[in-house]
């Protein structure tokens, strides 16, 4: 054989190969699509089937979980169906622009007194997350588990789980357009577009994809207005935010030649802030936000021996493995766990166990 011919007989091989390969890849595509929607039909079947339900997202809800509880209930609402909305605690004040948050029930204040056997858990990784809602879920209840985290649990009949989907909003706007499109409407149009707005950091994180802008696209047709819910959701402040800010700003420590930033909020800072719990949210940001940070964390001490860490990295560093291995979730540039125990031991264990990971 001439060395001609083997030349082009072996590119020949490979050229073969590459275009299996990339069928292999168009099918396996194909085929998540093809499950995707069948979960959707599975979903809207569960909806059409049931009429008393009640809908609940995780604890201390972020404007995915609100919007997508919302947009659940204007859904609902509008197929004539009996629906509760649940969360066990308040719902940060900032998201109180859409309507019917004020229907939202806190549990930690007022008792049900039934139990459900229709529930939609929206936004929810794991069922720990669901707090002291659990009490009011009947024994053999069916739950749809609709949400966008990888580290979902699966723990629902049905479980709609995408996880290229930004907000868990991006999956209810697939589920109303594709069965339920009369009945979106400027109040569930105004919930979705929030949970998307929120999740992408105002359209600015990875996961802003095509899908997401042809999405908040599609809802300013039914009357969003961007500017004011940028205002509300992510741009206003309360005065007692900065005031936290300030106190939290002198622990910042950098760690393994800057590529770490640890911020601790400490129960003292809070009384001193005259914060809320609320007042912490989007502090979390700012460690990341530093030149040559490739992980940022905050340690809030929440209560004595309790801290809650958030973690957001920029690049290499996979954190909802790292919360995963710690007992919490998220996604992969931002995530949290629990630690028991003081600020100073939660921060250590993290720095301990970050040695592996960061590069050097
Ligand atoms: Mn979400």
């Amino acid at each position: 054989m001439s060395t001609v011919r083997l030349f082009i007989q072996v590119g020949l091989f490979f050229i073969t190969k590459r275009a299996e390969i990339r069928l292999k890849e168009r099918a396996m595509n194909n085929n998540n699509v093809e499950a995707y929607q069948h979960m959707l039909e599975k979903a809207a079947q569960f909806i059409k089937d049931n009429d008393d339900f009640l809908v609940l997202a995780h604890l201390n809800p972020d404007g995915d979980a609100i919007g997508s509880s919302l947009a659940t209930m204007h859904l609902l609402r509008s197929l004539g169906k009996k629906v509760h909305v649940v969360n066990e605690g308040e719902c940060p004040k900032r998201f109180s622009f859409l309507p019917g948050f004020e229907e939202i029930i806190d549990l930690s204040k007022i008792s049900l007194n039934r139990s459900f056997s229709a529930v939609i858990s929206v936004d929810v990784a794991d069922e720990k997350r669901f707090g002291k809602i659990g009490s009011v879920i009947a024994d053999d209840a069916q739950i749809l588990n609709i949400d966008h985290h990888p580290t979902n649990t699966n723990f629902g009949v049905l479980n709609v789980i995408q996880p290229t989907a930004a907000s868990t909003t991006e999956i209810l706007f697939d589920l109303i357009t594709a069965h339920f499109s009369p009945q979106l409407d400027s109040p569930t149009a105004n919930a979705l577009y929030t949970g998307l707005l929120t999740d992408t950091g105002g359209f600015r994180y990875a996961n802003t994809k095509q899908s997401v802008l042809d999405m908040a696209a599609k809802l300013l047709g039914y009357g969003v207005q961007p500017d004011q819910i940028a205002d509300y959701a992510l741009e206003t402040v309360t005065a007692s935010h900065i005031e936290l800010l300030k106190y939290a700003l002198q622990s910042l420590s950098f760690h393994y030649e800057g590529q770490v930033a640890i911020i601790l909020v400490s129960q003292e800072d809070m009384k001193a802030a005259g914060a809320s719990k609320d007042d912490v949210d989007g502090i979390s940001s700012y460690p990341r936000k530093i030149e040559g940070v490739e992980v940022g964390a905050l340690f809030k001490e929440w209560s004595e021996g309790e801290v809650k860490v958030s973690l957001r990295s920029n690049k290499y560093v996979d954190v909802a493995l790292l919360a995963q291995r710690n007992g919490g979730g998220g996604h992969a540039k931002a995530s949290g766990y629990t630690f028991n125990g003081n600020l100073q031991a939660a921060k250590e264990d993290l720095l301990n166990q970050l040695k592996d990971i960061i590069q050097k």
